[in-house]
């Protein structure tokens, strides 16, 4: 049965493609409006489409614009929603970002939004998309035994059937926790390839995987089990960075320790903990963390495009 699409707008290539069963590929749009900085964003959500569309695949770059939510933004509307950032903390933007439980208070205040994975997600599903790519998914936090701090990501992919690329979470979070929220919530995990999980950065977080798949063909087929159970979980497929392309594991190591370190000595703490990190760990890095962020990105829009064909048949 076909999701209601009331409220949200379907580009015409978008519903078009859908409509004649042609593969579709959804992109969330946080990672350009709060993830990247100007005006690498606008080049990174442009070159992402047309890399998708290379690939014989339909691209649905999701966000909100004036309070609507669309499915297939045009790219005068990806400009605008990348144009409004810098992505810094320091420049706060007209551009929100938006989860799930945003998306009303977006509506309702008319706003521009980036989506996270949790509302690209569920907008994606209720336009009839089976699949996405993201860079990193959210996931628990450090110290969320005490601040409860997780991403409304992890709830939503529960209750939302797609089948998600990431490269795993990034390792400023606590990836052991996220693992087993994700055991809880009942999300299948599967490493492409490979039977570690990733940590975005680095090909291996440390972690083992239960299950492994080899092709884009076993992605689909383990989405039309799901479907044929009636499972409301989505599929996540963690496909790691390549093993020469990833940042060099004690870099990383150094690089976090380092910035954990600071952030506790200068008190930062909550929302403040994430940029604040990603921050250090570029800076620390020299700008290699963010061209591995790009590399991460590219192989999953890649992967993603593969396994929308898979599952178009
Ligand atoms: N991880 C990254 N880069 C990102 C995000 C996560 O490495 O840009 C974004 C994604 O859009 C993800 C969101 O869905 O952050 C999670 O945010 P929160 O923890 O506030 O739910
Ligand atoms: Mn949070």
């Amino acid at each position: 049965m076909q999701p209601s699409t009331a409220g949200i707008r379907i580009s015409d290539e978008v519903r078009d493609a859908l409509a004649a069963g042609r593969p579709v590929l959804a992109l969330e749009s946080t990672i350009l409006t709060h993830g990247l900085p100007h005006p690498r964003n606008l080049e990174v959500g442009l070159a992402s489409e047309a890399q998708v569309r290379d690939l014989g695949v339909t691209p649905a770059t999701i966000g909100v614009i004036d309070g609507t939510p669309v499915v297939g933004l045009a790219p005068a509307e990806i400009e605008r929603l990348c144009g409004e950032s810098d992505g810094s903390p320091a420049a706060p933007t007209r551009v929100v970002k938006a989860s799930l439980r945003d998306l009303p208070i977006a509506r309702a205040k008319r706003l521009d939004a980036g989506t996270t994975v949790a509302a690209t997600a569920w907008l994606a599903h209720r336009a009839g998309i089976r699949v996405m790519s993201t860079g990193g998914l959210g996931g628990v936090h450090r110290g969320a035994s005490e601040t409860f701090d997780e991403s409304a990501d992890l709830g939503t992919l529960a209750t939302t059937p797609i089948t998600l690329v990431s490269a795993g979470v990034k390792s400023i979070l606590d990836i052991g926790a996220t693992l087993e929220r994700l055991e809880t919530l009942n999300i299948p995990v599967v490493g492409y390839r490979t039977d570690r999980y990733p940590a975005f950065y680095v090909t291996d977080s440390g972690f083992a995987l239960d299950y492994r798949i080899e092709s884009p063909a076993d992605a689909a087929a383990l989405a039309q089990a799901r479907d044929e159970l009636g499972l409301p979980q989505a599929v996540l497929v963690a496909n790691p960075v390549d093993e020469a392309l990833q940042l060099d594991p004690a870099l990383h190591d150094r690089a976090l320790a380092e910035g954990l370190a600071a952030a506790s000595a200068q008190g930062v703490t909550g929302h403040d903990t994430t940029p604040f990190l990603l921050d250090h760990v570029q800076r620390a890095t020299g700008g290699r963390s963010l061209e591995v962020n790009l590399e991460v990105y590219r192989g999953n829009v890649a992967l993603g495009s593969e396994i929308a064909r898979a599952v178009a048949g």
